[in-house]
């Protein structure tokens, strides 16, 4: 009889697993909370220094600041006010700001309560008190729309515009079905995909888009809308799911910050295996680029960006503030000793004009940048490259005079033998006798 109930409760117990929500499965233990917060002190840490030496700030770390359990509010409220600041400037002098950083701005702005349409701008041209960021965000999601329209691609990407929807959603702004049916349709014909590879980055930030949505419309509202994105949904979630390596990790390392956020919102999901790699991986410094931390942790604490709107405010404005953040010491480098070779190969894998290889000498411990640096030391006509810096860090833009392009869906794409490397050039630090490819490839 006892064996009897037993085993019914372990049935009850397994189907409720089978259907709770991520939030209560998963969990960080208690001598795994230190990793987190030293994710959270390394972006605190790279947003003093950014402040410090006048660069832009870095709106997906204010995100990840805003949904953590600790707080350094000073730096929050630092950084809120920089990237006001920084949004009026880039108005102001006409300089790049793509939809998708503008979404990622008004996102930002929302976790600390502060309205994107009226973002504080003293020094605006005709005497205008105030920038309004959302219909920034409308006119520029507009514009990808239509590029879409005309030429089957996004300005920029559909990783962009997701979160362009999501933004907008979030400030309970409506979005044409015309627009959600452009993001659908990209999802279902491989607009997520860049070469060979599906992009789980891009679908989860559709996932947390088109779930905002189908939440923001009320029966008896567009029934047929509904359904279909419920329908994309269902789509995306088992295409995701789908990319799930044996160790827990969702597309690759980086993007499993994201798929956990998607997943927490529209499905059901067993995380544990997930968490573990991933704090394994965190705690032998794979999320050290603050940019990696920031997409990471919101995961990591059991947050998504859903929730963003949802924060108290009463606690942000409040001075001194609550639970503040643990301080972590951050390790210098370890020194390393000695030298590695790495057989270094730049090819255009378009036209084939050039396939040239070099050995490279270097420290160990060197990133793949300073491979780079040295063999264009050694042959400059061959190996000399530009780069334009990024919130991942540095972005190769051109190797001996090639360069990438947007309209062409043209890069420079890293490989270490046949596979792609899944980080940049600075994150990224060879082992001896590695050979690694700099491609020219489509997009
Ligand atoms: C779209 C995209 C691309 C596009 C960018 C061009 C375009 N038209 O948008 C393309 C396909 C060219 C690309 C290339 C690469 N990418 Co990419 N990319 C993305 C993606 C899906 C979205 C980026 C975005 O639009 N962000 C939103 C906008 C508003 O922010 P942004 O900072 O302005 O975005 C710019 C930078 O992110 C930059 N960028 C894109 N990828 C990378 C990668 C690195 C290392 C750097 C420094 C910059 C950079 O291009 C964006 C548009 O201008 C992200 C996913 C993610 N989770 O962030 C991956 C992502 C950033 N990419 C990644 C990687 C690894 C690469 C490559 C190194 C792959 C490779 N082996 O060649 C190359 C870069 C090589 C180089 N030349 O230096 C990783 C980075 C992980 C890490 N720890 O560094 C991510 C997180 C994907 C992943 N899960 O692996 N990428």
């Amino acid at each position: 009889m006892a064996v009897g109930y037993v085993r019914m409760a372990l049935a009850v117990l397994l189907q409720l697993s089978v259907w709770l929500p991520v939030s209560l499965q998963c969990s960080v233990s208690a001598n795994q909370t230190v990793e987190v917060t030293r994710l959270l002190n390394i972006m605190v840490q790279s947003e003093k220094s950014s402040a410090a030496n006048g660069s832009t700030p870095n709106p997906s770390i204010l995100l990840a600041l805003r949904l953590a359990s600790y707080h350094d509010r000073d730096t929050e409220r630092c950084m809120l006010g920089r990237l006001q600041a920084d949004a009026v400037k880039r108005v102001e002098k006409g300089l790049t700001f793509s939809s998708g950083t503008v979404a990622l701005y008004c996102l930002a702005m929302q976790g600390c309560c502060a309205d994107p349409s009226l973002t504080p701008a003293p020094g605006l041209k005709g005497g205008k008190k105030a920038l309004d960021l959302r219909k920034l965000l409308e006119r520029k999601l507009k514009e990808e729309i239509e590029n879409i329209d005309s030429k089957h691609v996004p300005l920029t990407s559909y990783y962009q515009v997701g979160l362009d929807i999501l933004a907008l959603c979030m400030m309970g702004r409506p979005v044409t079905s015309h627009t959600v049916q452009r993001l659908i349709e990209a999802s279902d014909n491989g607009g997520f995909s860049h070469g060979e590879i599906y992009s789980v980055d891009t679908a989860s930030v559709a996932v947390l888009a088109l779930t905002c949505v189908r939440r923001s419309i009320n029966p008896p509202n567009p029934v047929v809308l509904r359904l279909k994105i419920q329908n994309a949904l269902k789509r995306l979630i088992k295409n995701i799911l789908q990319e799930t390596t044996s160790d827990g990790l969702i597309g690759n390392l980086y993007s499993t910050g994201l798929a956990m956020q998607a997943l927490s919102v529209a499905s059901t999901y067993n995380c544990s295996r997930t968490f573990q790699t991933v704090l394994e991986r965190a705690g032998s410094g794979s999320f050290d680029n603050p940019m990696a931390a920031s997409q990471i942790t919101p995961s990591l604490e059991n947050r998504n960006y859903l929730g963003l709107n949802k924060l108290d405010c009463k606690e942000f404005k409040k001075n001194p503030a609550d639970s503040p953040l643990p301080l972590v010491p951050l390790a210098p480098p370890a020194a390393q000793q000695g030298v590695l070779t790495v057989h270094y190969t730049v090819e255009d894998g378009l036209r084939y004009t050039f396939n040239d290889l070099i050995d490279v000498t270097v420290p160990t411990g060197s990133s793949l940048l300073r491979v780079m640096e040295e063999a264009a030391k050694i042959s400059p006509a061959k190996f000399r490259f530009t780069v334009e810096q990024s919130s991942w860090g540095p972005f190769v833009t051109s190797i001996q005079g090639l360069a990438g392009n947007t309209e062409e869906r043209t890069y420079w794409q890293f490989l270490t033998g046949n596979t792609t490397l899944d980080q940049g050039v600075t994150d990224y630090k060879p082992h001896d006798g590695e050979y690694i490819v700099a491609k020219f490839s489509k997009y």
